[in-house]
């Protein structure tokens, strides 16, 4: 492997392609973190392995597991999903695992973007966080590819979506936060992103779903189905804090066109209804730094927008609401060569994320 510093992806001809093109598989993360999974990630860890092996339908799927949960990881998965011993702070392949951008003639390039457990010491969520930063190179090395050193900008997986054809989705609520690349401003990090991803459009929406602790990535609230189409979470509820947050970012769409003049299709997918924390399901978390991690009652961030595009599937969450089946239906219907798998994901929400979260293609 080797480590680029003195160029970039779009210098090179490289550009990272939308999720809804081919993949060669997918990485993951066991998760086993007490202050972010509950009662030890035992629930956790089975809706994981539900995940990998709906992925793993169609592409190649790659679990990284701790020393201490190696032999658990190679129990609980069938043997055509790999496993590999890798330290990490958390379970979020999104975030952490390389960005990957290939060229015309197909050579594949990872992007190792710093993190900083989204925010750092300003908001961050926890400390330490190096081994997950460490994680995109290793994994780099580990699948044979060269990588792109970009740990001087802090950026998650989770706060970008490309359509693969010269636009990127961010939310101004994350990328602009205190808590990652405060000395630059929206025009220095855009001249980032579209050197490491080759775009030429960043569309900014303003918000993302409330209580997002991520500062609202752009993941759980809008997706690209398609170049020019996106499903944006909605609801019709007005006196729901969600309504104004859902409602700028469609009018921003409304106005926006992409890197090739399209104005964006807009189909809107219905959210849950607000989905809460217990106070059982608190009481089997550890608390973070001297504080609890959660409190009964908190509303958590759930989204349908949060799912994974694999090769033959798309791989959603549900929450046992009445909206689960409506939302899989419209997801069908952009995606009818796929079939729709739901996942009961509340134990993966409880953890601060969801599917895509959890999940990072490999091209
Ligand atoms: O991408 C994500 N949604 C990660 C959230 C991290 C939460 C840590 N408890």
């Amino acid at each position: 492997m080797r480590r680029i510093t003195e160029s970039t992806p779009a210098a090179d001809g490289f550009r990272m392609p939308g999720e809804f093109e081919p993949h060669r598989g997918c990485i993951m993360i066991f998760p086993e973190r007490a202050d972010s999974w509950q009662y030890g990630g035992y629930a956790a860890r089975k809706a994981f392995v539900q995940v990998a092996e709906a992925i793993a339908r169609s592409e190649k799927v790659t679990v990284c597991a701790s020393d201490a949960q190696y032999d658990n990881a190679r129990a609980m998965l069938p043997p055509w999903i790999r496993v590999v011993e890798m330290s990490s702070n958390d379970a979020w392949a999104r975030d952490y695992a390389p960005t990957f951008v290939k060229n015309e003639e197909g050579e594949v390039r990872g992007v190792d973007w710093g993190f900083n457990a989204w925010g750092g010491l300003q908001d961050g969520l926890y400390f330490p966080w190096d081994k997950d930063n460490r994680m995109a190179r290793k994994l780099c090395d580990l699948l044979d590819v060269d990588v792109y050193d970009k740990r001087d900008f802090i950026l998650e997986g989770g706060s970008i979506h490309v359509d693969g054809e010269g636009t990127c989705m961010v939310t101004e609520a994350c990328l602009l936060s205190e808590g990652r690349n405060p000395e630059l401003t929206r025009e220095q990090i855009e001249a980032v992103l579209c050197a490491y991803l080759n775009v030429s459009k960043i569309l900014w929406l303003p918000c993302g779903i409330y209580q997002d602790e991520t500062n609202e990535h752009v993941d759980n609230i809008c997706a690209f189905v398609k170049p020019g189409e996106v499903v944006l979470a909605w609801t019709e509820d007005r006196d729901d804090v969600q309504y104004e947050m859902s409602k700028a970012c469609l009018s921003y769409l409304e106005k926006a066109v992409d890197a090739k003049g399209r104005r964006i299709k807009v189909h809107k997918l219905p959210l849950p209804k607000p989905v809460t924390v217990t106070a059982e399901e608190c009481a089997g978390l550890d608390a973070c730094w001297d504080a609890p991690t959660r409190t009964p009652g908190e509303r958590l961030a759930a989204s349908y927008v949060n799912f994974y595009i694999s090769n033959e599937n798309i791989v959603m969450p549900g929450f046992g609401d009445p909206a689960d089946e409506q939302a899989k239906e419209i997801l069908q219907a952009l995606f009818p060569e796929r079939e729709v798998v739901q996942i009961y994901a509340r134990d993966i929400l409880i953890g601060g994320g969801n599917i895509h979260c959890i999940t990072q293609q490999v091209i």
